[in-house]
């Protein structure tokens, strides 16, 4: 699957980084423009060298697919890695009553006190989400984040399903070299609680194979980008599905390649371990369309990995 790729570009950012300061003043270790390419016909891209954990790269994906910027569907997937995001609109929120959160990402990682009351406040954000809908309503949403722009980017008539639209131009005129779909809304980018990483995405079809290139602007090398690849490689595979055709290649290009200075020791004990043999994807046969799509449809087999890795997320 080429995980070895992976891990020579984390030892290059590593060696040939520039210490770059960033938006959340974390600092990170920095390489700008790089390329990965993954032989999706080999086994499925999820890293054996730490846990990767399939089942929230699948409720994310879905969740984009469905056109939803609201983290409800996340939780009651049991997935919190949009969690962070939401909860700052809230804190920021005239409606929030609790403790102080200003700058809750990096507090957090500095006062043990602190912490301890932000993971209440965050858990009991989490509850009410899931609980109350007009709360869902009002806090739970992200914005116009990928989903929305996927599915409905807006223009002064109709809103453009840009997926469907790539599907009928795959099925209907393969040799395209237009098969785009971008995330990067300009005029919308004010009204997200994140804009987007992964940006802009190619398909490219060529002997009854299909592959795809993304553009990802700005890349946490260690906790972000393993989900980035599955979670693209997983598209593709999709895609192929609902069009007939036999996958190709994942290629993944980067701008900012980083890794935060505080995963360089989780980056480095990753980078002691052996690769494993790369598990399978299977998609159910009765895929025929990308709407609607269910977790149990989707499942990687034969998944062997070393122990998970835990770092601190950048807010
Ligand atoms: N901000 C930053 N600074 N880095 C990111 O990678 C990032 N990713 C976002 C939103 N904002 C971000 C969305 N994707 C994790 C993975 C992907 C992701 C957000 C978070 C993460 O924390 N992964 C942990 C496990 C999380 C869990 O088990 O709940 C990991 O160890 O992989
Ligand atoms: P930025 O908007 O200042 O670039 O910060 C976004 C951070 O999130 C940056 O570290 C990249 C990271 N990120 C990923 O690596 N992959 C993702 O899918 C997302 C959403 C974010």
């Amino acid at each position: 699957m080429n995980e070895q790729q992976y891990l020579n570009m984390l030892q290059t950012v590593l060696q040939h980084g520039h210490h770059k300061n960033d938006r959340t003043n974390t600092g990170t270790i920095s390489l700008f423009g790089y390329q990965l390419r993954f032989d999706l016909q080999d086994s499925f891209p999820l890293l054996t060298t730490k846990k990767v954990p399939f089942s929230l790269i699948k409720s994310e994906l879905i969740w984009f697919l469905r056109g939803d910027t609201n983290i409800r569907f996340l939780l009651k997937h049991n997935n919190h890695i949009w969690d962070e995001w939401a909860f700052e609109n809230y804190v920021k929120s005239a409606a929030y009553q609790g403790p102080d959160m200003t700058d809750f990402g990096q507090r957090s990682l500095q006062d043990p006190i602190f912490a301890q009351q932000y993971y209440e406040q965050k858990k009991l954000f989490c509850e009410r989400i899931l609980a109350d809908d007009d709360f869902a309503v009002q806090y739970g949403d992200l914005g116009e984040v990928y989903g929305k722009q996927w599915r409905k980017w807006p223009t002064a008539n109709q809103p453009i399903d840009q997926i469907a639209d790539v599907i009928e131009q795959i099925k209907t005129n393969p040799n395209s070299r237009r098969l785009i779909i971008s995330a990067w809304n300009p005029g919308e980018l004010a009204q997200m609680a994140l804009p987007p990483c992964h940006t802009l995405f190619q398909f490219y079809v060529n002997d009854g194979t299909l592959s795809c290139q993304l553009y990802q602007r700005s890349a946490d090398m260690f906790l972000g980008v393993p989900f980035n690849i599955a979670s693209y490689a997983l598209l593709t595979q999709l895609i192929a599905k609902v069009t007939n055709l036999k996958v190709g290649e994942f290629i993944h290009t980067f701008g900012d390649a980083h890794i935060y200075q505080n995963h360089v020791e989780q980056v480095k004990l990753q980078l002691q371990r052996p690769l494993l043999s790369g598990p399978q994807l299977w998609l159910d046969p009765q895929i025929t369309s990308l709407d609607n799509l269910q977790m149990e449809q989707i499942k990687v087999n034969n998944y062997h990995y070393a122990p998970a890795i835990k770092a601190p997320v950048a807010v």
